[in-house]
């Protein structure tokens, strides 16, 4: 069974090397693929370097159509190419921990889909400003209803989906360009009737790097989540086929 890591980056030089070995060492089956955006600080430069020296290591190096939803979706199609049975995704500053990729692996045996849930019993928002926290919790209750998304953390960009899953929701034709691709690909896969678990993780504030969240990034996610909610209601979710 082959299983993909990928995490989108975009300046994560201060964290992508421990993350990657990190990755690395929870399970013998992982390969990890880093989808940078050409990052100023060079993060590409660091993953090209191990990749070289380790096959499992593969580097996504983008220099058009930057943005985390468009990375995010080049990433799960490249891990299908390499023949993935298993595709997650997480991001780089540490606040998804790979010491859950075991535990999200064996959900995957019984579900579809597997999310690393601050929205569970025993999930946690550890270091985040009381504010921020606020947000996450509208921006979640927002999607969750906007969606009617049968999960408690949608919002989570530390999740996995089996092949299958990846395929029938048809993730090469992803079209949100930033975060909302979160959204979009659990609202396709909950369309499709995918069977979604969440398992509980500690979210711990980034510590090193910086953020690349906007509030004009933040007000795309919410106007994407209300067309996605139009194009499911209209038929057109997965457009023509091509
Ligand atoms: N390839 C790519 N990755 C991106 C882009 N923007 C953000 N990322 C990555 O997406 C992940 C999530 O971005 P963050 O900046 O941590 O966003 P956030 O978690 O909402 O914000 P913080 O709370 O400040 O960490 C990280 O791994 C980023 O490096 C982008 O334009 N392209
Ligand atoms: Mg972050």
């Amino acid at each position: 069974m082959k299983i993909v890591v990928t995490v989108p980056t975009y300046n994560e030089i201060e964290n992508i090397e421990r993350l990657v070995t990190e990755i690395l060492s929870q399970d013998d089956r992982i390969e990890v693929i880093v989808a940078d955006d050409d990052s100023p600080d060079g993060t590409w430069k660091a993953v090209g370097a191990m990749a070289e020296n380790d096959p499992r290591v593969h580097l996504l190096h983008r220099t058009t159509d930057r943005g985390r939803g468009a990375a995010g979706r080049d990433a799960y199609a490249m891990a299908l190419d390499l023949g993935a049975d298993l595709a997650f995704e997480m991001d780089a500053d540490f606040s998804h921990h790979p010491r859950y990729l075991p535990a999200m692996i064996q959900a995957l045996e019984e579900h579809d889909v597997v999310l690393g849930s601050r929205q569970v019993p025993g999930g946690k928002d550890v270091g985040r400003t009381a504010t921020r926290r606020l947000l996450t919790v509208l921006s979640n209750l927002y999607a969750r209803i906007v969606l009617g998304l049968p999960v408690g953390d949608c919002n989570s960009g530390f999740r996995g989906f089996r092949r299958e899953t990846l395929e029938a929701i048809d993730v090469r034709r992803a079209f949100s360009p930033g975060p909302a691709i979160v959204h979009e690909l659990l609202f396709k896969a909950s369309q499709k009737h995918a069977r979604i678990t969440e398992i509980p993780i500690e979210f711990v504030d980034r510590e090193l790097g910086t953020s690349t969240l906007s509030f004009k990034t933040l007000v795309r996610s919410y106007v994407t989540v209300f067309r996605l909610r139009w194009l499911g209601l209209t038929g057109n979710l997965f457009g023509k086929p091509s």
